[in-house]
Protein backbone atom coordinates (compact mmCIF):
# COMPACT_ATOMS: atom_id res chain seq x y z
CA UNK A 1 0.00 0.00 0.00
CA UNK A 2 2.74 2.58 0.82
CA UNK A 3 6.07 2.83 -0.66
CA UNK A 4 7.87 1.91 2.58
CA UNK A 5 10.36 -0.78 3.25
CA UNK A 6 9.16 -3.34 5.56
CA UNK A 7 11.55 -4.21 8.90
CA UNK A 8 12.42 -7.87 7.35
CA UNK A 9 13.31 -6.08 4.02
CA UNK A 10 15.58 -3.44 5.65
CA UNK A 11 16.82 -6.36 7.81
CA UNK A 12 17.43 -8.44 5.03
CA UNK A 13 19.77 -6.50 3.96
CA UNK A 14 17.51 -5.47 0.61
CA UNK A 15 17.64 -1.45 1.19
CA UNK A 16 21.15 -1.24 -0.26
CA UNK A 17 22.85 0.72 -3.05
CA UNK A 18 22.98 -2.11 -5.32
CA UNK A 19 26.99 -1.55 -5.78
CA UNK A 20 27.22 -2.86 -1.90
CA UNK A 21 25.81 -6.27 -2.88
CA UNK A 22 28.16 -6.02 -6.42
CA UNK A 23 30.92 -5.50 -4.22
CA UNK A 24 29.77 -8.70 -1.98
CA UNK A 25 29.06 -10.66 -5.19
CA UNK A 26 32.76 -9.55 -6.66
CA UNK A 27 34.46 -10.54 -3.36
CA UNK A 28 32.42 -13.44 -2.65
CA UNK A 29 33.47 -14.84 -6.29
CA UNK A 30 37.41 -14.13 -5.88
CA UNK A 31 36.69 -15.57 -2.85
CA UNK A 32 38.40 -12.84 -0.63
CA UNK A 33 37.11 -12.80 2.64
CA UNK A 34 38.74 -9.58 4.70
CA UNK A 35 38.14 -8.61 7.74
CA UNK A 36 37.93 -4.54 8.28
CA UNK A 37 37.15 -1.62 10.77
CA UNK A 38 35.22 0.75 9.78
CA UNK A 39 34.22 3.91 11.29
CA UNK A 40 30.92 6.67 10.59
CA UNK A 41 32.39 10.12 11.06
CA UNK A 42 30.70 13.75 9.47
CA UNK A 43 33.47 15.83 8.29
CA UNK A 44 31.91 19.01 8.25
CA UNK A 45 28.78 19.92 9.64
CA UNK A 46 25.52 21.88 8.14
CA UNK A 47 25.39 25.86 7.72
CA UNK A 48 27.53 27.19 11.10
CA UNK A 49 26.72 24.23 13.22
CA UNK A 50 29.66 23.40 15.41
CA UNK A 51 27.96 20.47 17.23
CA UNK A 52 25.25 17.73 16.80
CA UNK A 53 23.37 15.68 18.66
CA UNK A 54 24.19 11.62 18.06
CA UNK A 55 20.31 9.89 17.19
CA UNK A 56 19.67 6.37 16.12
CA UNK A 57 21.66 4.35 17.63
CA UNK A 58 19.11 2.17 19.31
CA UNK A 59 17.23 1.64 15.37
CA UNK A 60 21.16 0.76 14.68
CA UNK A 61 21.78 -1.80 17.47
CA UNK A 62 18.18 -3.91 15.92
CA UNK A 63 19.46 -3.73 12.51
CA UNK A 64 22.99 -5.16 13.23
CA UNK A 65 21.42 -7.51 16.11
CA UNK A 66 22.75 -11.32 15.17
CA UNK A 67 24.71 -10.15 12.24
CA UNK A 68 28.30 -11.51 12.66
CA UNK A 69 29.94 -7.82 13.62
CA UNK A 70 31.25 -5.77 16.74
CA UNK A 71 30.05 -2.61 17.15
CA UNK A 72 31.03 0.44 18.97
CA UNK A 73 29.55 3.71 19.36
CA UNK A 74 28.81 7.06 21.20
CA UNK A 75 26.20 7.09 23.63
CA UNK A 76 22.70 7.60 21.98
CA UNK A 77 22.43 11.81 22.56
CA UNK A 78 25.53 12.55 22.84
CA UNK A 79 27.04 15.62 21.29
CA UNK A 80 29.76 14.91 18.52
CA UNK A 81 32.07 17.75 16.60
CA UNK A 82 33.40 17.56 12.74
CA UNK A 83 36.13 14.40 12.44
CA UNK A 84 35.36 12.33 15.58
CA UNK A 85 34.19 8.83 14.40
CA UNK A 86 30.57 7.96 16.75
CA UNK A 87 30.41 4.48 15.23
CA UNK A 88 33.35 2.00 14.79
CA UNK A 89 32.11 -1.49 13.55
CA UNK A 90 33.89 -4.55 12.87
CA UNK A 91 33.76 -7.50 11.42
CA UNK A 92 34.29 -9.29 8.27
CA UNK A 93 33.82 -6.87 4.92
CA UNK A 94 31.29 -8.98 2.67
CA UNK A 95 29.26 -10.09 5.62
CA UNK A 96 27.85 -6.25 6.64
CA UNK A 97 28.98 -4.35 3.53
CA UNK A 98 25.21 -4.11 2.42
CA UNK A 99 23.90 -2.28 5.55
CA UNK A 100 26.09 0.86 4.77
CA UNK A 101 22.73 2.23 3.28
CA UNK A 102 20.39 1.18 6.29
CA UNK A 103 23.05 2.43 8.95
CA UNK A 104 23.51 5.96 7.78
CA UNK A 105 20.30 6.76 6.95
CA UNK A 106 19.39 5.57 10.29
CA UNK A 107 22.07 7.94 11.97
CA UNK A 108 21.70 10.78 9.21
CA UNK A 109 18.27 11.94 9.44
CA UNK A 110 17.60 11.05 12.83
CA UNK A 111 20.78 13.07 14.27
CA UNK A 112 19.86 15.97 12.35
CA UNK A 113 16.14 15.98 13.33
CA UNK A 114 17.86 15.79 17.15
CA UNK A 115 19.74 18.20 16.19
CA UNK A 116 17.54 20.64 14.93
CA UNK A 117 15.00 19.83 17.57
CA UNK A 118 17.94 21.05 20.78
CA UNK A 119 19.25 24.36 19.22
CA UNK A 120 15.72 25.57 18.94
CA UNK A 121 15.25 24.19 22.61
CA UNK A 122 18.32 26.27 23.23
CA UNK A 123 16.86 29.15 21.78
CA UNK A 124 13.11 28.71 23.68
CA UNK A 125 15.09 28.12 26.77
CA UNK A 126 12.15 27.50 29.47
CA UNK A 127 9.49 28.43 26.60
CA UNK A 128 7.79 24.73 25.27
CA UNK A 129 8.53 23.39 22.21
CA UNK A 130 6.07 20.82 20.55
CA UNK A 131 7.17 18.75 17.88
CA UNK A 132 4.04 19.84 15.19
CA UNK A 133 5.87 18.61 11.74
CA UNK A 134 4.49 15.04 11.08
CA UNK A 135 2.80 16.27 8.34
CA UNK A 136 5.21 17.72 6.32
CA UNK A 137 7.06 13.71 6.03
CA UNK A 138 5.79 10.38 4.96
CA UNK A 139 3.47 8.76 8.02
CA UNK A 140 5.99 5.69 8.34
CA UNK A 141 8.36 7.59 9.62
CA UNK A 142 6.56 10.07 12.10
CA UNK A 143 7.61 7.93 14.91
CA UNK A 144 11.12 7.55 14.53
CA UNK A 145 10.62 11.74 13.17
CA UNK A 146 9.15 12.70 16.62
CA UNK A 147 11.00 10.18 19.01
CA UNK A 148 14.40 12.32 17.62
CA UNK A 149 12.79 15.47 17.90
CA UNK A 150 11.27 14.69 21.63
CA UNK A 151 14.91 13.27 22.35
CA UNK A 152 16.93 16.45 21.15
CA UNK A 153 14.46 18.70 23.41
CA UNK A 154 10.87 18.75 22.26
CA UNK A 155 8.51 19.36 25.21
CA UNK A 156 6.23 16.84 23.50
CA UNK A 157 5.06 15.36 20.11
CA UNK A 158 1.78 16.08 18.55
CA UNK A 159 0.95 12.57 16.94
CA UNK A 160 -1.00 9.53 18.75
CA UNK A 161 1.84 6.83 17.39
CA UNK A 162 4.69 8.85 18.08
CA UNK A 163 3.58 9.69 21.60
CA UNK A 164 3.15 6.08 22.16
CA UNK A 165 6.63 5.39 21.27
CA UNK A 166 8.00 7.57 23.68
CA UNK A 167 5.67 6.71 26.72
CA UNK A 168 4.51 10.63 26.75
CA UNK A 169 0.83 12.07 26.43
CA UNK A 170 0.25 13.35 22.69
CA UNK A 171 0.39 17.37 22.58
CA UNK A 172 -2.10 18.91 20.45
CA UNK A 173 -4.34 22.07 20.35
CA UNK A 174 -6.98 22.62 17.77
CA UNK A 175 -7.37 22.66 13.92
CA UNK A 176 -8.61 25.79 12.08
CA UNK A 177 -10.86 23.11 10.78
CA UNK A 178 -12.55 22.86 14.21
CA UNK A 179 -13.81 26.96 14.08
CA UNK A 180 -14.33 26.60 10.62
CA UNK A 181 -16.84 23.61 11.27
CA UNK A 182 -18.45 25.29 14.33
CA UNK A 183 -18.88 28.65 12.84
CA UNK A 184 -17.12 30.75 15.63
CA UNK A 185 -13.93 30.43 18.34
CA UNK A 186 -16.09 30.41 20.86
CA UNK A 187 -18.04 27.63 20.36
CA UNK A 188 -15.64 25.68 18.89
CA UNK A 189 -13.25 26.60 22.74
CA UNK A 190 -16.31 25.70 24.34
CA UNK A 191 -17.24 22.63 22.95
CA UNK A 192 -13.25 21.53 23.14
CA UNK A 193 -13.82 22.11 27.32
CA UNK A 194 -17.10 20.54 27.66
CA UNK A 195 -16.19 17.51 25.56
CA UNK A 196 -12.06 17.05 25.75
CA UNK A 197 -11.08 15.02 29.22
CA UNK A 198 -9.73 17.67 31.74
CA UNK A 199 -6.46 16.66 32.10
CA UNK A 200 -5.56 18.60 28.44
CA UNK A 201 -4.48 21.84 28.54
CA UNK A 202 -7.68 24.41 26.83
CA UNK A 203 -5.64 26.18 24.08
CA UNK A 204 -7.58 27.74 21.75
CA UNK A 205 -6.75 28.72 17.84
CA UNK A 206 -7.98 32.74 17.53
CA UNK A 207 -6.47 33.03 13.95
CA UNK A 208 -9.05 31.41 11.99
CA UNK A 209 -12.03 34.36 11.52
CA UNK A 210 -11.27 37.40 13.31
CA UNK A 211 -8.29 39.47 14.74
CA UNK A 212 -6.48 37.88 16.75
CA UNK A 213 -6.64 40.10 19.77
CA UNK A 214 -10.40 40.50 20.26
CA UNK A 215 -10.87 36.33 19.32
CA UNK A 216 -8.38 35.74 22.26
CA UNK A 217 -10.27 38.29 24.81
CA UNK A 218 -13.45 36.78 23.52
CA UNK A 219 -12.25 33.00 24.42
CA UNK A 220 -10.91 34.23 27.12
CA UNK A 221 -14.06 35.61 28.64
CA UNK A 222 -15.69 32.59 28.18
CA UNK A 223 -13.91 29.95 29.44
CA UNK A 224 -12.40 31.67 32.43
CA UNK A 225 -10.06 29.73 34.56
CA UNK A 226 -10.58 26.73 32.18
CA UNK A 227 -8.30 28.62 29.10
CA UNK A 228 -4.56 27.80 29.32
CA UNK A 229 -3.70 29.75 26.11
CA UNK A 230 -4.25 30.90 22.78
CA UNK A 231 -2.84 29.70 19.60
CA UNK A 232 -1.76 32.44 16.84
CA UNK A 233 -0.97 30.41 13.77
CA UNK A 234 -1.56 33.85 11.45
CA UNK A 235 -1.58 32.90 7.98
CA UNK A 236 1.17 34.80 6.22
CA UNK A 237 -0.79 37.65 4.49
CA UNK A 238 -2.38 38.54 7.61
CA UNK A 239 1.16 38.24 9.86
CA UNK A 240 3.21 41.47 9.42
CA UNK A 241 5.29 42.21 12.12
CA UNK A 242 4.74 39.23 14.22
CA UNK A 243 6.26 40.13 17.33
CA UNK A 244 4.12 43.54 17.59
CA UNK A 245 0.99 41.61 16.97
CA UNK A 246 1.76 39.17 20.04
CA UNK A 247 2.64 42.04 22.23
CA UNK A 248 -0.61 43.67 21.55
CA UNK A 249 -3.12 40.22 22.43
CA UNK A 250 -0.79 40.16 25.46
CA UNK A 251 -1.11 43.45 26.32
CA UNK A 252 -4.57 43.59 26.16
CA UNK A 253 -4.96 40.04 27.89
CA UNK A 254 -2.94 41.35 30.64
CA UNK A 255 -5.48 45.33 30.83
CA UNK A 256 -8.63 42.79 31.23
CA UNK A 257 -6.87 40.48 33.86
CA UNK A 258 -6.22 37.41 31.79
CA UNK A 259 -2.21 37.39 32.72
CA UNK A 260 -2.22 33.56 33.17
CA UNK A 261 -3.31 32.82 29.55
CA UNK A 262 -0.42 31.75 27.74
CA UNK A 263 0.66 33.01 24.18
CA UNK A 264 1.63 29.47 21.67
CA UNK A 265 2.42 30.53 18.32
CA UNK A 266 3.46 27.85 15.38
CA UNK A 267 3.05 28.16 11.49
CA UNK A 268 7.06 28.56 9.92
CA UNK A 269 8.64 28.72 13.19
CA UNK A 270 12.24 27.87 13.13
CA UNK A 271 15.47 29.42 15.31
CA UNK A 272 15.28 32.93 13.71
CA UNK A 273 11.75 33.21 14.78
CA UNK A 274 12.25 31.55 18.18
CA UNK A 275 15.26 34.54 18.98
CA UNK A 276 12.65 36.93 17.69
CA UNK A 277 9.85 35.98 19.69
CA UNK A 278 10.63 34.72 22.84
CA UNK A 279 9.99 38.21 24.37
CA UNK A 280 5.93 37.62 24.35
CA UNK A 281 5.86 33.45 23.55
CA UNK A 282 5.01 31.09 25.96
CA UNK A 283 5.47 28.19 23.64
CA UNK A 284 6.13 27.14 20.00
CA UNK A 285 4.36 24.44 17.51
CA UNK A 286 7.72 23.82 15.54
CA UNK A 287 7.00 21.78 12.46
CA UNK A 288 8.39 21.87 8.93
CA UNK A 289 11.59 23.40 10.56
CA UNK A 290 12.10 19.49 12.64
CA UNK A 291 10.70 17.38 10.81
CA UNK A 292 12.50 18.38 7.58
CA UNK A 293 15.64 18.97 9.33
CA UNK A 294 19.20 18.73 7.13
CA UNK A 295 20.32 15.95 7.46
CA UNK A 296 23.58 15.37 9.29
CA UNK A 297 26.26 14.33 6.57
CA UNK A 298 27.62 11.13 8.46
CA UNK A 299 29.62 8.62 6.19
CA UNK A 300 31.36 4.61 6.78
CA UNK A 301 35.10 4.16 5.79
CA UNK A 302 37.65 1.61 6.05
CA UNK A 303 40.02 2.09 8.90
CA UNK A 304 41.48 -0.96 8.84
CA UNK A 305 42.05 -4.21 7.23
CA UNK A 306 43.03 -7.44 8.99
CA UNK A 307 44.23 -5.04 11.91
CA UNK A 308 46.15 -2.72 9.75
CA UNK A 309 45.89 0.63 9.75
CA UNK A 310 44.23 1.34 6.11
CA UNK A 311 41.79 3.99 4.28
CA UNK A 312 41.31 6.00 1.23
CA UNK A 313 42.55 9.63 0.58
CA UNK A 314 41.57 12.33 2.85
CA UNK A 315 41.12 10.13 6.09
CA UNK A 316 43.38 9.64 8.84
CA UNK A 317 43.63 5.46 8.81
CA UNK A 318 43.35 3.39 12.58
CA UNK A 319 41.25 2.95 15.36
CA UNK A 320 40.68 5.67 17.25
CA UNK A 321 38.66 6.81 20.28
CA UNK A 322 37.12 10.16 21.46
CA UNK A 323 37.80 11.47 25.00
CA UNK A 324 35.74 14.29 26.69
CA UNK A 325 36.65 15.93 30.03
CA UNK A 326 34.00 15.83 32.35
CA UNK A 327 35.31 18.79 34.11
CA UNK A 328 35.70 21.55 31.45
CA UNK A 329 33.98 20.15 28.10
CA UNK A 330 37.46 19.80 26.23
CA UNK A 331 37.72 16.59 23.67
CA UNK A 332 40.30 14.50 22.10
CA UNK A 333 40.57 12.11 19.61
CA UNK A 334 43.28 9.31 19.36
CA UNK A 335 44.31 6.02 18.35
CA UNK A 336 42.65 3.52 20.23
CA UNK A 337 45.45 2.19 22.04
CA UNK A 338 46.28 5.47 23.63
CA UNK A 339 44.84 6.99 26.74
CA UNK A 340 45.65 10.57 26.67
CA UNK A 341 47.35 12.67 29.40
CA UNK A 342 45.19 14.79 32.00
CA UNK A 343 43.50 17.58 30.46
CA UNK A 344 44.75 20.99 31.41
CA UNK A 345 42.28 21.76 33.72
CA UNK A 346 43.30 19.07 35.91
CA UNK A 347 40.28 16.70 34.72
CA UNK A 348 40.95 13.58 34.16
CA UNK A 349 39.52 12.38 30.06
CA UNK A 350 36.63 9.90 29.70
CA UNK A 351 36.08 7.86 26.80
CA UNK A 352 33.21 8.28 25.00
CA UNK A 353 33.08 5.40 21.95
CA UNK A 354 31.35 2.48 24.08
CA UNK A 355 30.76 -1.23 22.46
CA UNK A 356 26.88 -1.85 21.53
CA UNK A 357 27.44 -4.81 20.15
CA UNK A 358 29.81 -8.03 20.44
CA UNK A 359 29.20 -10.67 17.84
CA UNK A 360 26.10 -9.28 16.56
CA UNK A 361 24.47 -9.22 20.55
CA UNK A 362 23.47 -6.32 22.34
CA UNK A 363 26.28 -5.81 24.74
CA UNK A 364 25.10 -2.45 25.80
CA UNK A 365 21.75 -1.04 28.13
CA UNK A 366 20.20 1.03 25.77
CA UNK A 367 18.75 4.08 27.58
CA UNK A 368 14.91 5.16 27.99
CA UNK A 369 14.14 8.02 25.46
CA UNK A 370 13.61 10.33 28.30
CA UNK A 371 17.06 9.81 29.85
CA UNK A 372 18.50 10.04 26.45
CA UNK A 373 16.76 13.47 26.52
CA UNK A 374 18.18 14.45 30.09
CA UNK A 375 21.83 13.87 29.07
CA UNK A 376 21.28 15.82 25.84
CA UNK A 377 19.52 18.88 27.85
CA UNK A 378 23.01 18.35 30.20
CA UNK A 379 25.10 18.90 27.22
CA UNK A 380 22.91 21.52 25.55
CA UNK A 381 23.49 23.40 29.26
CA UNK A 382 27.20 23.45 28.54
CA UNK A 383 27.54 24.61 24.83
CA UNK A 384 26.78 27.44 22.94
CA UNK A 385 24.62 27.62 19.53
C1 LIG B 1 -0.12 24.16 10.95
C2 LIG B 1 -0.32 23.20 11.95
C3 LIG B 1 1.08 22.67 11.99
C4 LIG B 1 1.93 23.84 12.06
C5 LIG B 1 1.19 24.81 11.35
C6 LIG B 1 3.34 23.50 11.51
O1 LIG B 1 -1.13 25.00 10.88
O2 LIG B 1 -0.84 23.66 13.10
O3 LIG B 1 1.17 21.90 13.01
O4 LIG B 1 3.76 24.45 10.66
P1 LIG B 1 5.23 24.51 10.05
O5 LIG B 1 5.45 23.24 9.35
O6 LIG B 1 5.21 25.71 9.22
O7 LIG B 1 6.15 24.67 11.24
P2 LIG B 1 -2.31 24.80 9.80
O8 LIG B 1 -1.92 23.92 8.68
O9 LIG B 1 -2.80 26.12 9.54
O10 LIG B 1 -3.20 23.94 10.58
P3 LIG B 1 -4.24 23.46 11.49
O11 LIG B 1 -5.54 24.09 11.17
O12 LIG B 1 -4.23 22.01 11.18
O13 LIG B 1 -3.73 23.78 12.83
Amino acid sequence: MFHVASEAEIKGGQVTDVYFARTVQVLKEKDIAKRVAMEVVAHRLSDDYTWAVLAGVEEVAALFEGQPVDVDSLPEGTFFYPDEPVLVIEGQYDDFAVYETPLLGLLCQASGIATKAARCKKLAGQRSVISFGARRMHPAISPMIERNAFLGGCDGVAVIKSAELIGQAPVGTMPHALILIMGDTVSATRAFDEVIPRQVKRVSLVDTLGDERFEALKVAQALGKNLFGVRLDTPISRRGDFLKLLEEVRWELDLKGFKDVQIFVSGGIDEEQIARLNPVANAYGVGTAISNAEVVDLSLDIIEIEGEPFAKRGKQSGRKQVWHCPSCGARKTTLAKQTPEMCSCGGQFKDLLRPLLRNGKLVAKLPKVQKIREHVSGQLAEVEL
